[in-house]
């Protein structure tokens, strides 16, 4: 079911529950290309959550955070984003009533158990007009809402696999998190959550 639990933030509630594996071989297939990363915040602390990404990438070093075309290794581009995570970030934009959502990055974020992510507004893309289309796989997690302000009340809102959440409008710039993954075992994604972050970076 659909769920507005903000102004522009909508949970669609099991929108992709039953295309688990599709989507688990389409982050196989990235990862195969980009490995999983912990990256290093501009403050020089390492991230518990492992990163690896398509389409426009992210990289966070001394200089801050940015998105990028290509690989600063290489020099190649990175991968393209698979179809089907095109397909679903369009459709859970249009049922959740943002119209037609063409994203040109894809974040995908893996929680081990004890893995967090701090309290932060996403502000790095150049378009805030354009939603973002987040999907959880695997182990549960609560998620922190809060407000356009690092000090405004958080609420907790749980996230299963296969809920997808759609932010855009009034909720694009609010502060959020993920709470520290409980241990436990899911029979498809295994002993830890995958999150999906499908955005209009550049
Ligand atoms: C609310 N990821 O990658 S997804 C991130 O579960 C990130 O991995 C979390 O925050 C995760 O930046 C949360 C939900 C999400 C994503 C972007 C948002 C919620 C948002 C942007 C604005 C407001
Ligand atoms: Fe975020």
């Amino acid at each position: 079911w659909r769920e507005e639990i903000a102004p522009g933030a909508v949970v669609l509630h099991g929108f992709v529950r039953d295309h688990g594996p599709e989507l688990l071989a389409a982050v196989r297939s990235v990862v195969a290309q980009v490995p999983w990363r912990h990256l290093t915040t501009p403050g020089g602390y390492t991230m518990s959550v492992a990163m690896s990404w398509c389409g426009n990438g992210w990289t966070s070093d001394s200089r801050g955070y940015r998105y990028a075309e290509r690989d600063a290794g290489s020099g190649r581009r990175w991968p393209a984003i698979p179809p089907i995570l095109l397909a679903l970030a369009d459709e859970a934009a249009l049922q959740a009533g943002f119209g037609h959502f063409t994203p040109d990055s894809c974040l995908i974020n893996r929680y081990d158990p004890g893995s967090k992510l701090s309290l932060h507004q996403d502000k790095d893309e150049r378009d805030f007009g354009a939603p973002i289309v987040s999907v959880s796989l695997g182990l549960p997690a609560v998620f922190q809402f809060g407000g356009l302000q690092r000090s405004d009340r958080a609420r907790r809102i749980p996230l299963a696999h296969g809920d997808v959440v759609v932010w855009g409008g009034p909720s694009r710039l609010c502060f959020h998190g993920i709470l520290p993954v409980k241990e436990g075992y899911h029979s498809l994604v295994g002993s830890h959550r995958i999150n999906i972050t499908l955005r209009k970076a550049l």
